[in-house]
């Protein structure tokens, strides 16, 4: 997808979003890969980088590509939690989380695995794909804290059964924990404004959300430098960056919050 070069300047906020945000008894957020973009975190569809380039993530994440291989899934979650382990939280993750304490029930939903939503300090976090930094035996599905991955060859093996260790992250044509998709559908369907922010929307059942939230009377704010296939759909698409738009935002509709304006 050609895509125009991102101002630096915060796109203006319209009065009518400014209002309508003003007015909301419920706010809900569903975010994407692209809000940890300028944490450093390679969105899914970035090309990948080194020895995980010719690899392709859609390929990777799914439990045949486990079963087939899981020394090399293996490897390359240990490789982006390596990664995500250096990321620090950016401008948009914190306007969120200074958000929280000002708009009551706010619930960010995300997409992302990195976990950089609650390291902003948001609280009230659904994480619907899991989380990379969580590792649990792949046949009894208990986490655990501690493996040693020292072997070249396979997988760490959980201690008391001995079946390979995975990522707790929900793969390709693995169904979502029930209680982070009800909660998610729940906020959809009684929020006043969903801010969908960085996401091509492409992967299901969370990219449901917004048309749900939208069956249900809520103005859809997209918040993505480029278009998605969501931008006929929304009632405001602010294009930008999540760290350049969501503060100013934030300091727009609620001076509140504390952020500079
Ligand atoms: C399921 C965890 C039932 C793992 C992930 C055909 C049609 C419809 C659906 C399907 C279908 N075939 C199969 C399906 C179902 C499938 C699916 O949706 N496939 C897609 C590819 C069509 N879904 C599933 O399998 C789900 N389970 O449906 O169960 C079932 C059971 C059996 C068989 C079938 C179905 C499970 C989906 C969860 C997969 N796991 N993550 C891991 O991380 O390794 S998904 C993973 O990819 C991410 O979590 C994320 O959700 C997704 C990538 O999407 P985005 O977050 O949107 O990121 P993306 O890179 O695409 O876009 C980034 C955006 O940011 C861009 O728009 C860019 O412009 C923008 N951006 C860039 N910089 C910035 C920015 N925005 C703001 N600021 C910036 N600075």
């Amino acid at each position: 997808m050609a895509t125009d070069p991102v101002p630096d300047a915060a796109p203006a906020i319209p009065a009518a979003l400014i209002g309508r945000l003003r007015k909301a008894r419920a706010i809900a957020v569903l975010s994407g890969a692209g809000i940890s973009a300028e944490s450093g975190v390679p969105t899914f569809r970035d090309a990948q980088t080194g020895m995980w380039a010719k690899f392709d993530p859609l390929e990777l994440a799914t439990p045949d590509a486990f079963r087939r291989n899981a020394k090399l899934v293996w490897d390359w979650y240990a490789w982006r939690r390596e990664l995500i382990g250096h990321a620090k939280p950016n401008a948009g993750h914190r306007a969120l989380a200074a958000l929280e304490p000002v708009v009551s029930g706010l619930l960010v939903i995300t997409q992302n695995v990195d976990g950089l939503h609650q390291a902003a300090g948001s609280t009230h976090v659904v994480e619907l794909h899991g989380n990379i930094q969580r590792v649990k035996c792949s046949r009894e599905g208990t986490i655990v804290t501690h493996w040693d991955d020292s072997s070249p060859r396979e997988a760490p093996r959980c201690a008391r059964c001995g079946a390979f260790l995975r990522p707790d992250v929900v793969w390709f044509e693995e169904t979502l924990p029930d209680d982070a998709l009800a909660c998610a559908e729940r906020a959809a369907r009684d929020c006043d404004v969903l801010l969908v922010i960085g996401t091509t929307a492409e992967v299901y059942p969370a990219a449901m959300l917004p048309t749900y939230a939208r069956h249900h009377g809520a103005a859809i704010v997209e918040i993505n430098p480029n278009p998605t296939r969501l931008t006929d759909r929304v009632d405001f698409a602010l294009r930008g960056r999540a760290g350049v738009v969501l503060p100013a935002l934030v300091a727009a509709v609620w001076p509140e919050a504390g952020l500079p304006s």
